[in-house]
């Protein structure tokens, strides 16, 4: 989702590793084996906040899933407790609790303390799973304060608790049982890890992905502090997931799903092309997403060029003399997961999270031309819609070629001049400098004669942005807005895109506080979403936030400005009451901003009520400003939601703004 964070000075940042400086390794036992945890706990979980927390829910979680894609189990449940605490079950073969022949303990505790230590241990191991099975847990058993191990198989229940890495005792045999599972209760050290509650949303959302992965298995997370339960269970699986993936967006036909066995793997693909222009495939390996794809995509993309390229020669659709559709032209409009399952996964590149291992390229590619090749004969009706949106992109695509030629050419990308309406800042250093986009020109005059012209450049744009869900490239770069940004920023687009030319460290819309302004400002960070998705990544796109109010002091005392209308009652109530501790006499039937000290409440409405001054102190003045910081959390909802505000269909924008109309005012999108 946009997530947005507010940081009032820009020194607030960054918390986490002072929080590490804190362990004291003398006064904690921890076994050997997982020392290093606690000492470096970013390296084996991300981060000691937020995320870090979540991926401890991750790491437990993965183990019960690992469990129903090996068959064993069908149900995996999250419960968050009232006392910070999680527990996470599920109903597969329970961990082994006899003696491991190695560590000569449990091998429950041996799971549970030796860094590493995974499935591997058990001799009726995965067939299939993540590679990391069951590793995590002595991760998140590390960095827990406490964690209770509950184990129901060979007829009986199994206890050991555990705190911070180290067994409190060894396993006991509690009762019998006529259950077999797995429940795992941990609370997180809030010595290492942040005091943050657990955000349920978070785990609804992982634990739809997981349902989606794995069809069959029943995920549920219950939240004892607030009662909520959400279950989820698709029996299609990934073919669910991709018409969840199609809400809002016209799908041309029925989804095309196959799961296969070929050698010891298992490929499951799932297909549906929507009338709009965006390619989505997500490809996962034993249900890890692989967001830089690997051999499983790489064979799909193949197989789906040649097939759909082969339907269109065969059927006349593409003439003899004509050239090929481009893989990327036979993916406009498709929404595809790509789902394998193997025995020993191999990662590549910077993140890990590339797939390696070269046989999946020929399985895939194989096992999809084969299938969606009779799709295609046996469909010739959705057959020749796909191809026809096929050529419509390589139309298109040659189309926005030459408007990109006619550009370069006359240098209107590219090259030292910068767009006119520019107001260049005079540091060179992006790391130092900054762009504020401005709606209108008026505003945009302000904000000029206001800034502080070392480190802030201004860009007016004029009008409303060009809506760039529904625009191609050839109808954007005709549009001169969205060309001088491009060129303000320096990075290039489409095929020249390269995020490291950006000359601003910070790009900062800043729109008027009302309907056309969150209009625009949600245009721009479509543009900024679809077609320079770095920069958002990087985290450099930020909203200026105007205030809304002006309370006005007698004399030459300064004035007060207030940025939502939540913060101005919490205000006005803290003012009121310190006045009448003053012993001032407060008249109750006069204005409260009267009772609170103040001569005047001026509401601002737009950019242009201020003066360059005013604008400056208020909004860009880096020592007072408040900036929101917009964040893709969750491309997939991110996504989702730029669709049903910016996409051809009005019914869900309509439903989307009054169900979300709170969110919209507060996200401005
Ligand atoms: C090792 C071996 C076996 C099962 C497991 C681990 C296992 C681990 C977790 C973690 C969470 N839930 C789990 N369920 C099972 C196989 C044991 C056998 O052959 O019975």
């Amino acid at each position: 989702m946009v997530w947005i964070r507010q940081i009032k000075s820009e020194k607030e940042e960054g918390t986490s590793l002072s929080k590490q400086k804190a362990y004291d390794s003398s006064s904690i036992q921890v076994l050997e084996g997982l020392e290093p945890v606690r000492k470096r706990p970013g390296m084996y979980i991300g981060s000691t906040g937020i995320d870090g927390l979540h991926h401890m829910i991750k790491e437990i979680a993965d183990n019960g899933i690992d469990e129903a894609i090996a068959g064993f189990a069908n149900e995996v449940t999250v419960t968050l407790l009232a006392d910070g605490g999680v527990r996470v079950s599920d109903n597969g073969r329970g961990i082994p609790v006899e003696k491991h022949p190695k560590t000569g303990v449990s091998t429950l505790e041996t799971i549970l303390t030796v860094l590493h230590a995974g499935g591997k241990f058990g001799d009726g191991g995965y067939k299939v799973s993540s590679g990391l099975h069951g590793v995590g847990s002595s991760v998140v058993n590390a960095l827990s304060e406490k964690l209770v191990a509950e184990v129901h198989r060979d007829g009986g229940q199994f206890i050991q608790e555990f705190a911070k890495g180290a067994p409190v005792g060894s396993i006991k045999k509690v009762g019998p049982s006529d259950w077999n599972g797995t429940i795992i209760t941990f609370w997180p050290d809030t010595s290492i890890m942040a005091k943050e509650p657990f955000e349920y949303q978070w785990v609804v959302d992982y634990l739809r992905h997981q349902a989606y992965l794995t069809k069959g298995v029943k995920t549920t997370v219950t939240d004892e502090r607030t009662q909520e339960v959400c279950s989820f269970y698709f029996e299609g699986g990934i073919q669910s997931y991709v018409k969840h993936l199609n809400i809002g967006k016209d799908p041309i036909d029925d989804v095309f799903y196959i799961d296969k066995p070929v050698e010891d793997c298992q490929v499951e693909i799932a297909v549906q092309y929507t009338e709009t222009f965006n390619e989505t495939v997500k490809s996962f390996a034993n249900n890890v997403i692989n967001p830089e794809g690997g051999t499983h995509l790489t064979g799909f993309r193949t197989a789906l060029t040649r097939v759909v390229n082969d339907y269109a020669r065969k059927n006349g659709l593409l003439k003899e003399k004509e050239e090929n559709l481009s893989g990327e032209d036979t993916r406009e409009g498709l929404t595809a997961i790509i789902l394998v399952k193997l025995p020993d996964p191999q990662f590549e590149g910077q993140t890990k999270n590339k797939l390696g291992n070269p046989e999946m390229r020929g399985y895939v590619e194989g096992v999809f031309a084969e299938w969606f090749g009779y799709y295609l004969e046996e469909h010739p009706a959705t057959a020749k819609k796909i191809i026809g949106k096929a050529i419509l992109a390589a139309r298109a695509r040659k189309a926005a070629r030459a408007a990109r030629e006619n550009i370069i050419r006359k240098g209107v990308l590219e090259g030292a001049s910068m767009p006119g309406k520019l107001a260049d800042c005079s540091n060179k250093d992006p790391k130092d400098s900054e762009i504020y986009l401005v709606e209108g020109d008026s505003a945009g005059g302000s904000a000029k004669s206001g800034r502080d012209s070392k480190s802030q450049a201004i860009l007016p744009l004029r009008g409303k942005v060009l809506n760039v869900e529904r625009a191609r490239l050839d109808k954007m770069l005709a549009n001169n807005e969205i060309v001088s940004l491009i060129k303000a920023l320096g990075v290039g687009i489409e095929d020249s895109f390269d995020v490291s030319g950006l000359r601003y460290d910070r790009i900062i819309i800043m729109t008027d506080a009302d309907v056309d302004g969150s209009h625009i400002s949600t245009l721009l960070m479509t543009f900024f979403f679809r077609f320079m998705r770095p920069i958002v990544d990087g985290g450099h796109l930020y909203l200026a936030k105007p205030p809304l109010f002006e309370l006005v002091k007698s004399g030459k005392k300064e004035n007060t400005f207030i940025y939502d209308e939540a913060e101005l009652e919490t205000f006005l109530d803290a003012e009121i009451e310190k006045r009448k501790k003053e012993g001032a006499n407060i008249d109750s039937t006069s204005d409260r901003f009267r009772q609170a000290g103040f001569v005047e409440q001026k509401r601002y409405k737009g950019l242009g009520e201020m003066d360059a001054e005013q604008l400056f102190e208020t909004t860009m003045n880096p020592e007072k400003r408040v900036l929101v910081q917009v964040r893709v959390e969750d491309a997939e909802k991110a996504d989702s939601i730029f669709t049903k505000l910016m996409g051809s269909e009005v019914e869900p924008r309509k439903n989307f703004i009054t169900t979300h109309a709170k969110f919209v005012k507060d996200l401005d999108i």
